[in-house]
């Protein structure tokens, strides 16, 4: 692997002999949850996962190279350095010939981890189509990422700000585990969906596979909470008139706050579960 990719220490020894390795991203530690939340949610996502016999590669933008597998101090220094950048396909080349810190994003995560080679990534909700994408156009990278990059990226839906059935033909809705739009295919078995992703990826059509785990039963929103909140940060932001990369945080930000909470301990069980499935699929050998 070539600068200005670089492995930490452990994600090398483990990808050198072909151990399991699952790759967490960073925007969600800077702008999906608030600090200090980010910084112990992506500690406890790692030790999930070592704890499941895999590696944990998070993976960041710091002093001009492309990290996988970040130590604890970086990802600290990550949370802590005020506007952090978060990085999709179309600023990432920028951001790293900055010089300067950035996050990864579900897409920018994907291009690193395949460069590592690493085929599974856990992460709390992809980005998807905004709801009024047909004036703004605003259309996460993610999805660009998905159909053009072989990683499996295990998530809990798309998040629940956006155009649900613009975004894909169906699955969970981030905070609730339904939507009420159907899937191509539902698996009860870890070795099932291992297989299944397995087999995607030696048809060699070079594309992603969306892994949708809806939130434990336990940890759901309550629907009254989720719609209120979710209905009153849409205006707000929409008074705004806030656009792109700014609208996912500011939305969730506002959702944090209408819930009392609420959002981010659902958002912190969710991510906690996709670690479990993630490091389960990458162990039975994706
Ligand atoms: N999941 C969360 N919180 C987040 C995100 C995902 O629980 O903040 C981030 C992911 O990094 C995702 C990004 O890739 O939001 C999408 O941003 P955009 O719509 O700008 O592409
Ligand atoms: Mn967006």
């Amino acid at each position: 692997m070539k600068r200005p990719y670089e492995y930490g220490n452990e994600v090398a020894r483990a990808v050198a002999v072909n151990a399991p390795v699952v790759a967490l991203e960073t925007t969600v530690v800077t702008h999906g949850l608030p600090h200090p939340d980010g910084v112990t949610t992506a500690l406890a996502l790692e030790q999930i996962i070592r704890e499941a016999g895999a590696t944990p590669a998070t993976i960041g933008i710091i002093g001009g190279g492309i990290r996988i597998g970040l130590t604890r101090a970086e990802l600290e220094q990550l949370a802590t350095t005020p506007g952090v950048p978060k990085i999709n396909l179309s600023n990432f080349a920028a951001a790293v010939s900055s010089g300067q810190p950035g996050s990864t994003t579900v897409a920018a995560t994907m291009a690193a981890a395949y460069a590592g080679g690493i085929r599974v990534f856990a992460t709390g909700g992809i980005g998807g189509v905004h709801r009024n994408a047909t004036e703004s156009g605003d259309v996460s990278a993610d999805l660009t990422a998905l159909s053009r990059i072989p990683v499996a990226v295990v998530s809990a839906g798309a998040k629940a700000v956006l155009d649900l059935p613009r975004t894909t033909d169906e699955f969970p809705a981030f905070y609730r585990r339904s939507s009420g739009l159907p899937v191509d295919r539902r698996y009860d078995s870890i070795d099932e969906l291992a297989s299944a992703v397995r087999l995607h990826f030696s048809l060699g059509f070079g594309t992603g596979v969306l892994v949708a785990n809806p939130i434990p039963i336990a940890d759901e929103m309550p629907s009254e909470l989720y719609d209120r909140a979710l209905q009153g940060a849409l205006s707000e932001a929409q008074t705004r008139g806030l656009r792109g990369r700014a609208v996912t945080p500011y939305l969730l930000d506002r959702i944090h706050a209408l819930t009392g909470g609420d959002s981010v301990r659902a958002n912190v069980a969710l991510l906690r579960h996709n670690a479990h499935v993630a490091a389960a699929i990458a162990v039975a050998g994706v």
